[in-house]
């Protein structure tokens, strides 16, 4: 027997979009009986200055509106409320038409890629059936080409409510096409309001536009960066436990001050995001826009709830210059004669260094003030002055560099961006990041992605060797690249070493360390020689690394005074001196002696013990001989010692004891030497 599903509702954000006094509000209100201008001063003057909300549940359905002011002034408010909407209602009165802020408002929906929703044609008392034919007739003309070609146009009346029944019908016939904003992202609720009540504290107001958030959850406030934890949740005005994607939602915030907080905030899991003062985008300029954006363009940015200054940097691909033209920095002295040679094919701008209406570039914007964004973001610009719209774009890198304007690396690795999925996306940040390496929180930071789903992507890129893993946990990624260019130069400095000095066993890690990772974390170093080590490709001493086919080369003579010097060394037993006293001894030069001590200590043929060397038989042998004494007496002191070691002096006996003392043969005890 199966259970039929608990039914699911599906949040839709259904925003208003028109010019001022064409019946928002009011339609709003007939909808869900709900008036969204809230302030004192619209009921005044009966007009909206800032974005009010309204919800309505039909079926499984929960519609939760956005009104926008229609004031040309307001356009700022109208903005803040137009992110993440899932429908549009753009409401054109019928006896007005489409008006300047129809146009503008319809703008801002294309340029941030509102996927559907109809059109109002309101104030239907107002007009004969012929006017009424007519604006409907402008209007198809006007969103002919457009996400809205081909929507209900649906003529409505907020004063006698004709066509309102007609209007929840449409809405709920889109809203099952709507793809619902996914909980497996991170958490982030753009701040559209923020208050504080008495007894409350502060409350923040948002569409949630990723995630899930409730109660008891650490969040942070950014860009201020303020941790904090959600102490209550509420969606529509009803206390919940768990808020979703797609919700309007009332955050009630833990022992933050108001003024922590603001419209443009954003609220995200803490430490999860990074705010930041510039971002890589594509940015499009209106095909209506009066003129070409210039280099470094001072503008309005409207990103989610935030509004910045910035200045627009148009990275330019390799450098060539029209003849006779001036520098890039001043467009305006360019040859005007158009540019045949570079057209810039991909961005379909004809003139590198501005953008022309209608055309598309890659650009760098620089922020006078820091937000918080990820890829796939959609943003709008608007002139500084006069305050129009002029165009809008989508986020590449949310966390780049700074790039100079001729970059042609720049661009190719933001063309590379843009087309990328979110594998490959992942791929290119990592390649960008060099030796430096990607962590995991910066990989957070960047993608946006959860750490589930870089989990699957580094797995990825891990098994087809485009990125390799440093450590697993936290993660840290190097690109397959990167990796290969340092393992081939540690290969290559100990090849160079191997040659330069046959005789030596290796090169000191410090060394090579220093030489090759001298900049980057140490966990690459440790990562490339472990990787080496583990392809047969080096061998890693205790202090030493060599190639793993290295043998030191000794000629005849050589390894016949090797064998002279070990021979030496032996026959000396405990009292063998420093290795200089027994080279000498044994006339080999001690430059020699000290290579072929070397090679004789990682053979483990001869130890050193303080300021002196013996060979291992003799070590081992002492190690017998005090282990026997065990039998006698278990405790020993240092005259015993010198007895049962054929009369060691001082100068021996203190070191040796103190090695069996590390070896754990013996334990000190006061002036005695315990036997283990
Ligand atoms: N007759 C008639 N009047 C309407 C209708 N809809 C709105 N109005 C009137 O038109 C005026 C403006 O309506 P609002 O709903 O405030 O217009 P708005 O688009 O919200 O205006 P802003 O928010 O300022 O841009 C008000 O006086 C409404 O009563 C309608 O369908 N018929
Ligand atoms: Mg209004």
């Amino acid at each position: 027997m199966t259970l039929s599903a608990p039914v699911k509702t599906k949040h839709i954000i259904v925003g208003t979009a028109g010019h001022i006094d064409h019946g928002k509000t009011a339609l709003v209100k007939a909808l869900t009986g709900i008036d969204a201008d809230r302030l004192k001063e619209e009921k005044q003057r009966g007009i909206t200055i800032d974005i009010g909300f309204a919800d309505l549940a039909i079926d499984d359905f929960s519609f939760g509106f956005v009104d926008v002011p229609g004031h040309e002034r307001f356009v700022k408010n109208m903005l803040a409320g137009a992110h993440g909407l899932d429908l549009v209602m753009l409401v054109v009165a019928a006896d007005e038409s489409v008006m300047p802020q129809t146009r503008e408002h319809f703008d801002i929906c294309r340029l941030l890629r509102v996927k559907s929703g109809l059109v109002a044609l309101t104030k239907s008392d107002m007009v004969d059936e012929e006017l009424l034919e007519l604006a409907r007739a402008e209007v198809e003309d006007f969103v002919r080409g457009s996400f809205l070609e081909g929507a209900p146009i649906i003529a409505v009346s907020s004063r006698t409510g004709e066509g309102i029944e007609q209007m929840k019908a449409a809405l709920v016939q889109l809203a099952t096409s709507v793809e619902p904003k996914t909980i497996a992202a991170v958490t982030r609720l753009p701040v559209d309001r923020a208050f504080s009540i008495k007894g409350f504290g502060t409350v923040v107001t948002g569409t949630l536009i990723s995630g899930q958030l409730a109660a008891g959850d650490q969040v942070e406030v950014l860009p201020a960066g303020i941790q904090t934890r959600v102490r209550n949740v509420q969606v529509h005005g009803h206390d919940t436990e768990r808020a979703a994607a797609g919700q309007r939602t009332a955050i009630n915030l833990q022992g933050l001050n108001v003024e922590q907080v603001e419209r443009g905030s954003v609220l995200a899991p803490a430490g999860r995001l990074q705010a930041t003062s510039m971002v890589d985008a594509r940015l499009e300029i209106l095909p209506s826009a009066s003129r070409s954006l210039r280099q470094r363009a001072r503008v309005r940015l409207h990103h989610g709830t935030a509004e910045v200054m910035a200045r627009v940097v148009i990275i330019r691909g390799s450098g060539f210059r029209a003849q006779g033209s001036a520098s890039d920095s001043e467009p305006g002295t360019r040859n005007p004669k158009p540019e045949t040679r570079n057209p810039e094919p991909e961005t379909q701008n004809p003139e590198p260094g501005v953008i022309q209406p209608g055309a598309s570039a890659l650009v760098q914007l620089r922020l006078e003030s820091p937000i918080t964004a990820l890829p796939g973001d959609r943003f709008i610009i608007r002139s500084y002055s006069p305050q129009v719209t002029i165009g809008g774009g989508v986020i590449i890198d949310p966390l780049p560099e700074k790039h100079r304007i001729r970059d042609t690396a720049a661009r190719s690795r933001l063309a590379q961006l843009e087309a990328a999925d979110s594998v490959e996306r992942l791929a290119v940040f990592v390649e960008m990041s060099g030796s430096r390496a990607m962590t995991e929180s910066e990989i957070a930071a960047r993608t946006g992605a959860t750490d589930e789903q870089t989990a699957a992507s580094a797995a990825e890129l891990i098994r087809t060797g485009r990125a390799v893993e440093v450590t697993s946990g936290p993660l840290i990624l190097i690109s397959g690249e990167t990796y290969r260019e340092l393992a081939n130069k540690v290969i290559e400095m100990l090849d160079a070493h191997h040659r330069r000095e046959p005789l030596s066993l290796g090169l000191g890690r410090e060394e090579v360390r220093d030489r090759v990772f001298g900049k980057v974390r140490p966990e690459i170093f440790r990562a490339v020689v472990a990787r080496l080590v583990d392809q047969g490709k080096i061998a890693a001493e205790r202090e030493s690394l060599r190639l793993a086919q290295h043998k030191p080369a000794l000629t005849d003579s050589e390894a016949t005074a090797k064998t002279a010097l070990e021979a030496a060394f032996k026959a000396a037993g405990l009292q063998a001196g420093t290795l200089e006293e027994t080279a000498s001894a044994a006339g080999i030069k001690v430059e020699l002696a000290r290579k072929f001590y070397n090679l004789l200590s990682a053979e483990r043929r001869l130890v050193r013990i303080g300021d002196f060397v013996f060979h291992t038989d003799a070590v081992e042998h002492l190690k017998l001989l005090v282990r026997a004494q065990k039998s006698v007496n278990p405790r020993m002191d240092v005259s015993v010692f010198k007895e049962i070691t054929g009369g060691l002096t001082r100068k021996y006996a203190i070191p040796l004891l103190e090695y069996l003392d590390r070896e754990r043969v013996t334990r000190r005890v006061g002036n005695e030497r315990e036997i283990l």
